[in-house]
């Protein structure tokens, strides 16, 4: 008996040390169903049954498959996303749905470096929610029968590309009476249009069910979501909200036919400035922009302006030359470029600068870019970026101008008349346009966002992301060559090797050349971060994984504007010391500390006996917190496209020019040969949209 009590005892004790072992080790496992019943407790559960939404994301609809089970919870959630980038919104999709049923609710987090998928799915989930009787509407205050809103003045905020945007809206017992936007992050010239473009079809539907800003999406989509948020404060159903107007594609359009001088094609950089000098000229100018704001890919131009001999080094006694400028760029294009256009834009670049500053938009802040032998790139003086700046005062001169855009107006074809271009017809939302113009000048940009037009002449770049704007869709290049145009180096596309994958964000080439290094994985740098694109990208895609992160500090923030955009749309990572910040991307403290001891003692020395960098090394990386953003190549810019001449006359086949017909920026080949240099785009645009708007103007006056 005393026996058999004694095992008992031991037995007990064995058990009680299990399960104290088991409370002390076993993490406890998440649980959905656990996790919809305690919601099913709520009040206002979602409606049981299966709720399917999709949305834009970064390669193409991700689509969201809701389950709500008996008990009114969550219980799954599948999204689907093939077009997301694998490593990137791919890779965060299971999380994704893990965050879904972990909050049972809208309210999810999302991950962040993969934050258009994110979005993607928050605006999918928010659908799906809304459909399954959201709690938020059954909970929240009710607007009285009969009635849309509770009157008053509401706030909503939603996620935007840069940050928060923020919706103040006043309504009335059925009516939107006002509707005030913020979104102060939201990319200039792009979200910012979207800001001022979008409460005015908002008031006109008098619902949330409004087409998104094309081209500007991300921040269109958050306007909206804001603005949901806001009108459930005032007790709105949304589903009560009027829909979308149907649009019915086959309803029969207008004919309209336009006389001008000039034709311009495209209201990016190079378009704007060729419009501005043809008004000055005593030209009437129409001028097609196929989005419904400007700016092209100007406004995506992030670094500056190269431009050698200007007042502007001199005044600072930078010394440079014409001379080593044209070297430069060949040299950074392999030589494969036209010498004559190369040494027409270097001739011309210091008075570029005094014509920017004419009208404005001076660049007086004065730094390296990769492959320049002498600091030439010119930007705005705050380091804020050079598209958005120029974008703001091209359109302000366009106004004081009374420069005509036709927006959303697609060039489709040129008219070819007896030998010589006449006229160009365009597609509008409602009527098709016959422009009949003594001269036309093509200004569409490259093919940057045309994947059909890069598989088609570069097919081991499919699937790589872009930093190009929307309308990069070599409209030019397909309608100049209809006409007989011929075509230079048209396969050769750059890759930028500083993007973000998961937003496709540029972070310009100025964060090196104002003192930036690379690293890998391991925590090593690998390269001279400076050399031409072309090298640095080749050598990063050698790297574990093909990426690299680009590590800068505190000071080198404060005096680049431009980066203040990369931690609002929180793709950078800081560390308040190297080794906290080496932990967070995963690389080795001790390996990245040595780092960037060894590249301080090499920026005190002036001397890079690593990789024998020897520009943008004026600062060492010092100053706390530190930085990094994982970056990736991109395809960046198109080199190839319509071949010109050194007045932007386009040459066919034969050599010869055609009449009437001219081309400047992305959409003409022969500048940049197989490398563009950074710096080299905005002078391309400003130089040959002047050079093109004097030959156009001298060709209507023939
Ligand atoms: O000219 C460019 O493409 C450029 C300077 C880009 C950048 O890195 O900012």
């Amino acid at each position: 008996m005393e026996k058999s009590r004694r095992i008992y005892d031991a037995i007990a004790v064995v058990a009680f040390v299990i399960v104290l072992l088991a409370v002390a080790f076993i993490k406890p496992t998440y649980n959905p169903n656990k996790q919809a019943e305690q919601f099913a407790n709520a009040e206002g559960a979602y409606t049981p049954g299966t709720y399917t939404a999709e949305a834009d994301g970064f390669g193409g609809k991700v689509a969201l498959e809701l389950t709500i089970g008996d008990n009114g919870g969550i219980t799954n959630a599948v999204i689907t996303g093939d077009g997301e980038t694998p490593d990137v919104g791919g890779a965060a999709i299971p999380e994704l749905a893990n965050q879904i049923l972990a909050a049972q609710s809208a309210e999810i987090d999302g991950v962040s470096g993969a934050t258009v998928t994110s979005t993607a799915v928050k605006e999918a989930l928010a659908a799906a929610i809304a459909e399954a009787g959201g709690q938020e509407v059954a909970s929240g205050p009710k607007a009285a029968d009969g009635n849309l809103f509770i009157p008053g003045t509401y706030t909503g905020t939603a996620k935007g590309f840069g940050g928060d945007v923020e919706v103040e809206v006043e309504v009335t017992e059925n009516n939107i009476e006002s509707l005030n936007v913020t979104g102060d992050h939201e990319t200039e010239n792009i979200g910012t249009f979207a800001v001022s473009m979008l409460p005015d079809k908002i008031l006109a539907a008098q619902s949330v069910n409004v087409d998104a800003i094309s081209g500007a999406t991300v921040t269109s989509k958050a306007i909206l979501r804001a603005l949901q948020d806001a009108l459930k404060q005032a007790g709105c159903d949304i589903s009560k909200l009027p829909e979308a107007e149907a649009v019915d594609a086959n309803a029969p359009k207008s004919e309209e036919t336009v006389d001008a001088d000039i034709c311009i094609v495209g209201a990016g950089g190079a378009g704007m400035t060729a419009a501005i000098k043809a008004t000055e000229n005593g030209k009437k100018v129409v001028v097609l922009e196929m989005m419904p704001y400007a700016g092209g890919n100007t406004t995506k131009a992030t670094g500056g302006m190269n431009a050698a001999e200007t007042h502007y080094q001199k005044e600072q006694g930078i010394e440079d030359s014409v001379e080593t400028f044209i070297e430069d760029t060949m040299e950074g294009g392999h030589q494969i470029n036209n010498r004559d256009l190369v040494t027409i834009m270097a001739e011309k670049s210091a008075a570029a600068i005094d014509w920017l500053d004419s009208i404005g938009a001076p660049l007086p802040k004065v730094s390296f870019s990769g492959g320049a032998t002498n600091q030439r790139i010119h930007a705005p003086e705050d380091g804020s970026g050079v598209g958005a700046f120029l974008v703001t005062r091209f359109l302000n001169k366009m106004d004081e101008l009374g420069i005509n855009v036709m927006y959303e107006t697609r060039a489709t074809d040129l008219i070819f008349e007896d030998g010589a271009v006449v006229g160009v017809k365009a597609e509008g939302k409602t009527a098709n346009y016959t422009i009949n113009a003594k001269a036309v000048i093509l200004a569409t940009g490259g093919f940057g966002n045309n994947q059909d037009m890069i598989v088609k002449y570069r097919s081991d770049l499919k699937g790589t992301v872009s930093t190009s704007a929307p309308g990069a869709m070599g409209d030019g290049i397909v309608m100049a060559e209809a006409v007989g145009a011929d075509l230079v180096d048209i396969d050769q596309i750059q890759l930028h090797p500083t993007v973000e994958q998961g937003t496709s964000m540029l972070i310009t080439e100025s964060v090196r050349g104002d003192g930036a290094i690379l690293v890998n994985q391991e925590g090593k740098r690998f390269t001279n971060e400076l050399l031409t694109r072309d090298k640095v990208s080749a050598a990063e895609l050698e790297q574990t994984g093909g990426y690299a992160y680009i590590i800068f500090d505190q000071r080198l923030r404060d005096g680049l504007k431009a980066i203040e955009k990369y931690v609002s749309t929180g793709i950078t990572v800081q560390g308040d010391t190297i080794e906290d910040l080496a932990g967070q991307i995963d690389v080795d403290p001790a390996t990245l500390a040595e780092t960037l001891d060894t590249w301080n003692k090499a920026v005190a020395a002036k001397k890079d006996a690593e990789f024998e960098r020897d520009t943008g090394m004026d600062n060492d990386l010092s100053v706390a917190p530190y930085y990094a953003i994982k970056i990736a190549p991109g395809i960046h810019h198109t080199m190839g496209g319509v071949k010109i001449d050194t007045k932007a006359e386009v040459i066919d086949k034969s050599g010869n020019a055609i009449p009437g017909l001219f081309a400047a920026g992305e959409v003409t080949g022969g500048v940049h040969g197989g490398n563009r240099l950074g710096g080299n785009a905005v002078a391309d645009i400003v130089i040959f949209g002047g050079i093109a708007s004097d030959s156009a103007v001298e060709y209507c006056d023939k």
